[in-house]
């Protein structure tokens, strides 16, 4: 089913209005500024990032790294120790962690935030496959995944142009008026949970399921606080690498949780902040946040269980997308309480008359 894409609002007419810019936020939930960042320096960006991808084997050998031409068979996502494993090599490289920096970027959240702010520590990109399109990143709310506060910013930046057909995000404007978490459940794609949108609709009013996006160009920006609905859209390219920048910005003095002051996907591939360091040139943004007094909360763990624990229910009942997942948390930790409860359901699935499942992957 196709559904319709409604054109974002464009905000550069506000980019010096502080007021005009929080009361669009308010009332929509998103603020779309064309050419926030500067695309020469996005573009060297994209370039030193995929070259290490291409390094990595994720590109067509030969071919130029900008480019962004995937190597189909390299295939992987967040959840795949693969992919891990290169990302983390990306991870280390310091422009990458710097753009989150950029003033451009932080110059505009300070104005709309009013007060002083810091970029989190935890910076993300997201590298997408063409042709993998069950792992799109699912409809949701960042607050599950990122938490500390709802006023928290997400800025979303396509690393090169992103049409359409290569998946870049869309938003349901308005939707952060529900106000509170919704419920999420299991999913395959980037966090693993989603909103039963069309569910929620019929529990609120308000909430319109009317999908805002737009062909990007490199250097726009979506930024959007934590509780507005948004997903991406799936990556319809033949070859070609979705490469975007998601980094989270907040007020100095709220909330943060103290994975957030970690570096990005850790729990199975450990990796310390020293060793994202070891080849960077300045000293300047090294442990940055630690000159800030932010109360630290604790990770709330209960949206991802949740999500695992219908998983598990889904792959018990033959579900292929929850069978997967078990497949994943196997590979990834089998060692772990979540990788053996996933073993157990794979043996128990393997020996149902039933199973259509074994051969998923
Ligand atoms: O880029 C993606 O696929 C997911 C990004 C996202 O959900 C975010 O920036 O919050
Ligand atoms: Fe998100």
């Amino acid at each position: 089913m196709t559904e319709p894409l409604r054109e974002l609002r464009v905000s550069n007419d506000a980019m010096n209005d502080p007021l005009e810019l929080r009361g669009r936020l308010a009332d929509e939930g998103y603020l779309f500024i064309k050419q926030l960042q500067p695309p020469d320096q996005m573009l060297a960006l994209r370039r030193e990032m995929l070259t290490v991808m291409q390094k990595g084997g994720w590109l067509i050998a030969g071919t130029d790294p900008v480019d962004g031409i995937a190597n189909i068979a390299a295939q992987c996502t967040e959840g795949d120790v693969a992919y891990t494993d290169v990302y983390h090599e990306v991870y280390k490289i310091e422009a990458f962690h710097r753009s989150a920096h950029w003033p451009e970027v932080t110059d505009m959240i300070a104005k709309i935030v009013g007060r002083p702010i810091m970029p989190h520590p935890q910076k993300i990109a997201r590298l997408w496959f063409p042709k993998y399109t069950e792992h799109t990143t699912p409809i949701h709310q960042d607050f599950v995944h990122f938490q500390g506060n709802f006023e928290t910013l997400t800025c979303w930046s396509p690393l090169g142009d992103c049409p359409i057909e290569l998946g870049g995000l869309a938003v349901l404007p308005g939707s952060h008026k529900v106000k509170r978490v919704l419920d999420h459940h299991f999913s395959l794609g980037a966090g693993s949970l989603f909103v039963d949108v069309p569910e929620q609709a019929k529990l609120n009013a308000a909430l319109a399921v009317d999908w805002h996006t737009t062909n990007y160009e490199v250097g726009d920006s979506l930024i959007f606080p934590a509780l507005t609905i948004h997903k991406a859209l799936p990556n319809l390219t033949e070859d070609k690498l979705r490469v975007s920048l998601d980094n989270r910005y907040q007020a100095i003095g709220d909330p943060i949780a103290d994975h957030m002051l970690l570096p990005h996907l850790i729990s199975t591939h450990p990796m310390t902040w020293d060793e994202v360091y070891r080849d960077w040139q300045s000293d300047d943004l090294k442990y940055y946040w630690r000159q800030h007094a932010n109360p630290v909360v604790p990770k709330d763990t209960s949206y991802a269980d949740k999500g695992f624990a219908e998983a598990v229910e889904l792959a018990r009942q033959g579900d292929p997308r929850a069978y997967l997942a078990m497949q994943r948390a196997v590979k990834r930790d089998p060692n772990s309480p979540a990788g053996r409860l996933a073993q157990q359901v794979l043996e128990e699935r393997l020996g149902a008359p039933d199973s259509e499942q074994r051969n998923v992957v």
